[in-house]
């Protein structure tokens, strides 16, 4: 060995040493901005993918991610549906302060509303700190063009605003066609899954060079059920097709989850062609708990209620170099997490004034640090639920029940009597906050 192959073996060991002893974070924000992608899927529960245990449906893919970083055993999502699930993730907070309690629906009254333009998202934060921001595939915050995501700080939208599409004509539940480039509705044919897969490919490939942030909220597995090969269910002029019946939305469901599995290993394919890995952050989740026709495993409940099968789902982070590969957190997170996190991998600020609900959980990806002792928070039509540790409130018709999630993670057994002062902490604690957030507005900037 000569002395520059030991000053480099050296440099490695040290390296390595450094990496050993959780230190790699200062290294790693020296290189720069990082690169964020962050996958959600539409109504998939926690037995609905392979590494969460589902025999029935193969995800590579996502199998692959989990291994090669960190999966989460006790990640939620804010709600049990998908509009309130979306605001508390495009604003750190919950979402009763930005007044997106529920479903923003293709009929009715709620279709003229969504998320406020003075709610600062990530998607605006992440673009003062320079970074290229796009989001392809589903928004559900808002129908009118004032409420469009590229007014909320993407700099490039393709794909719809409504809770769900005809995944073949982008046709809305109301029967408004719904495909959107940016401020414009500009039709595009294609599976949605395949298209959402597309665009996101795309845009790594254009901005390889300069930090991007690259939201990709799947439409999967979310009704109307239909595969690549379907024919679609919703024509133009209001005319029906053809619906998936009974098994066929058994296969159809599978196929649904597969082909958007078979998109996230193109996006990690094309990060890992671009040697952006070591640069790349990459975060799938789900936006709440499966409906019947899928699957929440050990949980009890679906989507729309607040047992955890309602909104405790999958969740696996990857970064190499910074996320060490193979690990399973049980630590309790909550989607407007990602907000700070996301922030804070930026190495961006916050606007003056605006407080987050959520915490930064770099620490506990990269050095596997406990997060601060807090509270969670689940409030939805008329259920409440409150997490402290193993405990969880939850409030049904208006009766409390107590249970350790720990030893019972079916919620089987009500311990509200065994337990009644961790039952009144938690009442407590409920009552405090949703007067806190009743008085939300002073939290804004
Ligand atoms: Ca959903």
């Amino acid at each position: 060995m000569n002395r520059r192959e030991f000053v480099k073996f050296v440099a490695a060991g040290a390296a390595a040493l450094l990496f050993d002893h959780g230190q790699a974070g200062a290294r790693s924000r020296a290189a720069g901005k990082p690169n964020i992608i962050l996958i959600m899927a539409d109504d998939l529960g926690y037995g609905d993918i392979g590494c969460y245990g589902s025999g029935k449906i193969k995800t590579p893919s996502i199998d692959a991610l989990a291994k090669s970083g960190m999966k989460f055993t006790d990640y939620h999502s804010n709600c049990p549906v998908c509009s309130p699930t979306r605001a508390a993730l495009l604003t750190g907070r919950y979402q009763q302060r930005s007044g997106i309690e529920g479903v923003v629906y293709a009929k009715g009254p709620t279709r003229q509303t969504g998320l406020a333009m003075e709610e600062t998202t990530f998607a605006e934060v992440l673009e003062k700190r320079g970074y290229a921001t796009a989001l392809f595939g589903k928004w559900h915050l808002g129908y009118n063009v004032e409420f469009n995501p590229a007014r909320q700080g993407f700099d490039e939208f393709r794909g719809y605003v409504s809770g769900n599409v005809d995944f073949h004509s982008h046709i809305d539940g109301a029967g408004f066609d719904d495909w959107w480039k940016n401020l414009e509705k500009v039709p595009e044919e294609g599976y949605t899954t395949d298209l959402i897969t597309k665009h996101g490919v795309d845009f790594i490939e254009r901005h390889k060079d300069e930090p991007f942030c690259l939201y990709l909220p799947h439409e999967a597995p979310h009704y109307p059920y239909q595969g690549r090969n379907d024919p679609p269910e919703r024509l133009g002029g209001g005319k029906k097709g053809r619906k998936a019946k009974g098994p066929e939305i058994t296969r159809a469901y599978r196929e649904m989850v597969e082909v958007m599995d078979e998109g996230i290993g193109r996006i990690v394919e094309t990060v890992r062609r671009l040697h952006l890995e070591r640069k790349t952050f990459i975060f799938f989740c789900s936006d709440n708990g499966a409906t019947k026709q899928g699957s929440n495993g050990a949980l009890s409940g679906y989507k729309g209620s607040l047992w955890e099968g309602g909104h405790r789902v999958p969740a696996v982070a990857c970064w190499p170099g910074r996320i060490r590969p193979g690990t399973t957190t049980d630590q309790t997170v909550l989607g407007m997490d990602l907000y700070a996190t996301m922030v804070s991998i930026a190495g961006a600020k916050l606007p003056t004034g605006l407080k987050l609900d959520g915490v930064d959980l770099l620490g506990m990806l990269t050095e596997n640090k406990k997060l601060p002792e807090r509270a969670l928070f689940w409030r939805y039509r008329k259920e409440r639920a409150v997490r402290r540790g193993p405990w969880k409130l939850l409030v049904r018709d208006n009766k409390a029940t107590l249970y350790n999630l720990d030893e019972d993670l079916g919620e089987t057994n009500d311990l509200a009597r065994a337990k009644p002062r961790m039952l009144k902490r938690l009442e407590d604690e409920l009552a405090i906050w949703e007067q806190e957030v009743s008085a939300g507005v002073e939290l804004r900037a």
